[in-house]
């Protein structure tokens, strides 16, 4: 069975995604995730100039080949723009195996190790009030685990609020990491504000919602190490599931520091692509979750392999799934979380109507978790046609600048 052509959909219903569609000499289709968040265009540019070309005549069951045909024969390795062209070529090929096998992927990968995959929501609120009624809503949707943000006094607008100036008040949050607009917004940031303010958050919100739910919250990268660890430390009483993203993580060693100092577990990994990237973080033990999704870790074959080797060391599986993974990439992520030992959670934010109606929704969410659909393969039903009308509009993730107009990690 050899590849026939492959498709690039650039397609926006929402906000944008770039989906790739491999259809093989005798009919099969495969779906593919691969967007990037504010640069979508060069992914597509990656897989129509210099991936497309190279997979007509190739051997569609042949998947661990072709990564490796990408990965190591296109010689400039690593780093989100290839790895996600890589990711989306690799789910592609899945799906079609899983479908020529007349199997759900997940039954590929080893079957069910569980009935269902926890997932996390995003509760948000400005203040304390409406961050209650966000975690009401998510209690009452039947999420079990939800990450908790706030706005930090004297800030109109803060990573990861709902109802933050950028989103107009009243927006889902999904429309608010990518903002349709020429140019990123700019946001402002101090972190001595915020780390005396999210502690009382918490414990709000453990006064109000009892010990047993599962808290989640993401610093977003803007620590120092020192400061990570007092937040880490600080947040102790309050038991959270995790803490994210507490400094930028390109440094591994960084988090040796903040280990030391705090037993809050920490996961860290959204913007990782490769194994290489965890290479200390895993075998030190410095973290206990890693996010990469299958999106931006290579794929089904890439982020196995992060995940494999994260299980020798007792780190699981916490896949990144804001709304810019796709449907398609969430279906991937159900099928690999359902099959893997050392599944964590599984973000998930719920799809806009628009992009569920291009999309479909590939898994069902009950009892406070995902499972991917019954269905040979990934269980995609894309509506092309559809997808089609929805125009790419640029949109940027904001960034941010300290008090004195110094840049900083968004
Ligand atoms: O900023 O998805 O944990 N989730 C996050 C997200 C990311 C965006 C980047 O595209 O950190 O909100
Ligand atoms: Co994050």
């Amino acid at each position: 069975m050899l590849i026939d052509r492959t498709e690039v959909i650039v397609s926006s219903p929402g906000r944008n995604f770039v989906t790739l569609k491999i259809t093989t000499d005798d009919g099969v289709v495969g779906w593919g995730d691969a967007t990037l968040n504010g640069r979508e265009l060069a992914v597509a540019s990656y897989l129509r100039d210099h991936v497309a070309p190279l997979l007509p005549g190739r051997d569609a069951h042949r998947i661990e080949d072709t990564w490796q045909y990408l990965y190591r024969g296109g010689y400039w390795r690593r780093g989100p723009v290839a790895m996600a062209a890589i990711a989306s070529v690799d789910t592609a090929l899945w799906d079609i195996k899983a479908k020529v096998a007349g199997l759900p992927l997940y039954q590929l990968l080893g079957g069910a190790s569980r009935e269902r995959c926890l997932v996390y929501g995003h509760a948000s609120g400005q203040e304390l009030p409406e961050l209650f009624d966000s975690i009401r809503e998510h209690l009452e949707l039947g999420f079990r685990a939800i990450r908790v943000q706030t706005g930090v006094p004297g800030f109109a607008s803060v990573y990861g609020v709902a109802s933050s100036a950028a989103s107009g008040g009243a927006g889902r949050y999904d429309y608010e990491p990518a903002r349709r607009s020429a140019r990123p917004a700019e946001e402002t940031w101090d972190t001595r504000a915020y780390l005396r303010h999210v502690p009382s958050v918490f414990e709000a919100v453990r006064g109000e919602f009892g010990p047993d739910l599962a808290l989640l919250h993401d610093a977003h990268h803007r620590l120092t190490p020192i400061q990570a660890a007092k937040l880490g430390r600080s947040l102790e009483p309050y038991d959270l599931f995790w803490l994210e993203d507490v400094t930028p993580a390109e440094n591994q060693q960084a988090l040796r520091l903040v280990r030391q100092h705090t037993t809050t577990p920490l996961a860290i990994g959204e913007v990782f692509n490769t194994v290489w990237d965890y290479q200390t973080l895993i075998s030190e033990q410095l973290i206990d979750y890693v996010r990469s999704p299958i999106t931006h870790g290579g794929g089904i074959t890439g982020v196995r392999r992060i995940l494999d080797y994260a299980a020798m060391y007792q780190v699981k599986s916490g896949m990144h799934g804001p709304t810019d993974v796709s449907p398609v990439g969430l279906a991937a992520a159900a099928h690999l979380g359902l099959a893997i030992h050392n599944f964590g959670i599984q973000e998930y934010m719920l799809h806009s109507e628009q992009t569920t109606a291009v999309f479909g929704l590939p898994v069902e969410f009950t009892e406070g978790g995902i499972r991917p659909l019954e269905e040979p393969g990934l269980g995609m039903h894309v509506d092309e046609n559809l997808a089609a009308k929805y125009e790419y509009e640029p949109a940027y993730l904001p960034t941010n600048r300290l008090l004195d107009g110094t840049v900083h990690d968004w």
